[in-house]
């Protein structure tokens, strides 16, 4: 269903006006309009050169007024339809920022007919006018939220419509195939085939494997994008807050030598490669002595069951062999990897040493000390990031395409199936239209009000 007349779009006409820069004072704010009465608008309070006489992407000097009072000295940027961001008339006034003159020529470009945008108009209207197609919009607000290179990276390849063009590819091939069954339907009664079962299979082969191969990038993608939760968890004492510091290289935690020391679950991002892993330091997991500590330890194992990944952390010179397996048998969990720490190296003797045991799950370190800390990030990056990362692999990091991913899968699964099954033509039709249908959703070739309304919204005002 294609909604370019719905009431989200109908106000088309309206010259929106927003703060394109962050609330607050600084240096410079720039205040934006869009809309086929921006350039009118902003010249109706201007003192300068004639803006609705200039030439497209142009900047020029002038002043803001209401009436006689001057309200500031700025600089107008003028982009004509259809050369802007939005595809509209879009004028940015770049003026002192302080949060007084930012309020009065906002407040005097509604006086003079402009509205206020509502959280990621710009880039609706972009994407409505066909600027940007929606995988392309969605990675304009992941791009605005990237904190590492390597979310910057992914959310720069979409924006730059990578994504988009792989999907449009083989959405056109599955059209043609479409069509040609289409075209058997009006033949019904001659049972004539156009379509090529063969090709056809072919074709969906090839799709499912491009399809599945990026259903699977999500994991990377999704840990470059939102980062990884990371728990340290294991008895108390047994260094877990040492390690946190150490890794994080800052004295973030309490650390001291009374088992139960934290309470509460401390929480930093720590980069590692470009990737962000959100390291958790939990309560030391043991039947708790009093109430507080109680509600430490169930939170250690919340933490646990919404962790990507648990670093037990065991002092080597205290623990028995026992209660290690035990531990590590009751944490281990499906869908969680676990790394294993051996702390406090720097107590024990070489014997000791040499009698645990060996083997890339465990690393041997002194947090303490700060030995082989090293060792332990490269381990926590490798247990995560299984495939490499390269540039210029298209990737997805968003839920929202995942799921018309799956869906798609799942309806060439049965494509697949129907052929196999020599079902009748129509049918075939219908699956292979579902499929289009979820990888349509992905572009927004497909789109709805309640998808659009629920993606913008996300966006921030102005943006
Ligand atoms: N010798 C030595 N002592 C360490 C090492 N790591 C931690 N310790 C000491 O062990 C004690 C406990 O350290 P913490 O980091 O507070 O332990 P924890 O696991 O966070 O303990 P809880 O918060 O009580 O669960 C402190 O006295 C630390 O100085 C190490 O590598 N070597
Ligand atoms: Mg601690």
């Amino acid at each position: 269903m294609n909604t370019h007349h719905s009431p989200l779009t109908t106000h088309h006409e309206d010259t929106i006006v927003a703060l394109a820069t962050p609330n607050g004072i600084g240096a410079i704010a720039v205040i934006r309009l869009s809309g086929p009465d921006a350039i009118a608008i902003a010249n109706s309070v201007w003192k300068g050169k004639d803006l609705t006489k200039q030439a497209s992407h142009t900047i020029h000097f002038g002043h803001i007024v209401d009436g006689d009072l001057v309200l500031d000295e700025v600089l107008a940027s003028l982009f004509v339809a259809p050369r802007s961001y939005t595809r509209e008339n879009v004028v940015e006034i770049s003026c002192h920022a302080s949060g007084y003159i930012i309020e009065s020529i906002i407040k005097l470009f509604i006086k003079k007919g402009a509205r206020s945008a509502k959280p990621g108009e710009f880039t609706l209207r972009a994407f409505l006018n066909g600027q940007l197609d929606l995988s392309q919009a969605e990675a304009v607000a992941d791009l605005i939220a990237s904190n590492s290179k390597a979310s910057q990276q992914v959310a720069l390849q979409q924006l730059r419509g990578g994504f988009s063009t792989q999907l449009q590819a083989l959405r056109e091939q599955l059209v043609n195939f479409a069509s040609l069954i289409e075209l058997e339907l009006d033949f019904a009664e001659e049972d004539v085939e156009f379509a090529n079962r063969d090709q056809l299979k072919n074709l969906i082969h090839e799709i499912t494997k491009i399809v599945g191969r990026l259903i699977q990038s999500f994991e990377l993608g999704n840990a470059i994008k939102n980062g990884v939760n990371t728990v340290i968890a294991g008895r108390p004492n047994a260094g877990k807050s040492t390690l946190l510091n150490a890794l994080l290289n800052e004295e973030r935690a309490i650390v001291s030598h009374i088992p139960g020391t934290t309470r509460d679950t401390i929480e930093e991002v720590l980069n590692i490669q470009g990737i962000n892993f959100r390291l958790i330091d939990t309560a030391g997991i043991r039947e708790a002595t009093d109430a507080i500590e109680q509600i430490g330890v169930q939170r250690t194992m919340e933490k646990i069951s919404q962790s990507a990944l648990l670093v037990y952390v065991f002092d080597a010179a205290e623990i028995t062999t026992e209660e290690l397996n035990n531990d590590i048998e009751s944490l281990q969990k499906p869908g969680i990897s676990m790394l294993l720490v051996a702390n406090k190296a720097d107590l024990l003797t070489d014997a000791q040493l040499t009698a645990l045991p060996h083997g890339d799950k465990l690393t041997i370190i002194s947090a303490k000390e700060k030995q082989h800390i090293d060792e332990l990030k490269q381990r926590i990056y490798s247990s995560s990031i299984k495939d490499q990362l390269s540039g210029d692999e298209t990737m997805v990091t968003n839920i929202r395409h995942l799921e018309a991913l799956q869906k798609t899968e799942e309806a060439l699964v049965r494509v697949l199936g129907g052929i196999d099954g020599s079902i009748t033509s129509d049918f075939l039709s219908m699956d292979i239209k579902q499929a289009l249908h979820y990888l349509g959703e992905i572009t927004g070739v497909v789109t709805t009000d309640d998808l659009l309304e629920n993606i913008f919204s996300k966006f921030c005002i102005g943006k």
